[in-house]
C-alpha cells in the first residue's frame, strides 16, 4: 500500500488524495475504449495516472507489448505483485471501479433488483454493440485503400444500430433518463462509449430520439467532460498526437 499525493499527471482526486490505497494506473489513448476507464476515473473523483499512448500501440509504442500482450488499451494496474490487479476489459473495469468504491452510488449491488440488467449492459455495451462498431472501424478507416471493405461497413453499421435498438427501448419504456437502477451507474459509461464511437463513426444522426437525449445528457456530466479535457492535456503533456484514436487514418 501507498500513500497518494497529487502529481502533475494524476486525475481529479479530490475525495481519496493521501487515503492509504494502491494507485490506479490506466493507459490510454485518446477516446479508444479506455475512455470508459477514464470517465468512470473522473467520476468517481479518484486519484489516478494517467499513460498515454499513440495509437495503435501494438505499431507505435512497442514496448507496451511487455505490459500487455495484447497490445490493446485499456490497460488498468493497480498495486504490486503478489496483490497486483492487472485488467484488459474495459466494461470488466467500470463495473471494478464502481463495485470498489460503492459509495460513489455508480455500483448496482447484486442484492438489487435490477443487477441483472445492469451486468446486461455492462456486458452488452463491448460485445454487443461496439463489437460491429470495430468492423466499421477497421474496414472502414484503419485499412489502407486497397482492404477497405465498403459492404463490411456498411453492414456492420446496419448491425451496430439495431442492437442500438435495446437503448432506445429501454429509455422510451424505462421511468428515468437511465439504462438501470433508475440512476446513473457504470453501466451508463460502458454504454456511453459506444454512443461515442458512433459519434466517431458518424452514425449518431440515425439514433432515436431517446438514445439523442440520452447521449446529449452523458455529455453535459462533469465527470465526461473531466475525462475529456484530461486526456488531451495528458496527451500534450506527454508528447502524444491528441487525434482520436477512432480517427486514425492508415
Ligand atoms: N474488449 C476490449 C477491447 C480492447 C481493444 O480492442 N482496444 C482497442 C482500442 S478501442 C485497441 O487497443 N486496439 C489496438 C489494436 O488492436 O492493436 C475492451 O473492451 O477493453
Amino acid at each position: 500500500m501507498v500513500t497518494i499525493k497529487r502529481e502533475p499527471h494524476e486525475g481529479n482526486g479530490k475525495r481519496l488524495v493521501n487515503q492509504r490505497i494502491p494507485m490506479l494506473h490506466l493507459h490510454h489513448c485518446v477516446s479508444a475504449r479506455s475512455f470508459r476507464p477514464l470517465w468512470m476515473l473522473e467520476e468517481l473523483q479518484l486519484p489516478y495516472q494517467l499513460h498515454m499512448l499513440p495509437f495503435p500501440p501494438r505499431a507505435k509504442a512497442r514496448w507496451f507489448l511487455d505490459e500487455n500482450p495484447l497490445g490493446t488499451v485499456p490497460l488498468l494496474v493497480q498495486g504490486a505483485a503478489p496483490n497486483e490487479v492487472r485488467m484488459t476489459e474495459s466494461a470488466a473495469m467500470c463495473q471494478y471501479l464502481a463495485a470498489t468504491h460503492p459509495d460513489a452510488g455508480l455500483d448496482v449491488a447484486p442484492t438489487h433488483p435490477a443487477y441483472g440488467a445492469y451486468l446486461n449492459w455492462l456486458h452488452m455495451s463491448d460485445a454487443t454493440l461496439t463489437f460491429p462498431q470495430t468492423l466499421v472501424l477497421r474496414y472502414g478507416r484503419f485499412e489502407p485503400a486497397e482492404r477497405k471493405q465498403p459492404q463490411v461497413v456498411e453492414d456492420y453499421s446496419r448491425w451496430f444500430l439495431a442492437r442500438l435498438r435495446a437503448v432506445e427501448t429501454a429509455l422510451t419504456h424505462g421511468a428515468n433518463d437511465y439504462l438501470c437502477a433508475g440512476r446513473f451507474t457504470a453501466a451508463d459509461v460502458a454504454v456511453g462509449y459506444a454512443l461515442l464511437l458512433a459519434q466517431h463513426l458518424g452514425l449518431s444522426a440515425q439514433f432515436g430520439p431517446a438514445t439523442q437525449a440520452y447521449w446529449q445528457q452523458l455529455q453535459q456530466r462533469p465527470g465526461y467532460q473531466r475525462a475529456m479535457a484530461a486526456q488531451v492535456r495528458a496527451a500534450e503533456e506527454q508528447g502524444v498526437p491528441t487525434t482520436p484514436a477512432p480517427d486514425t487514418q492508415p
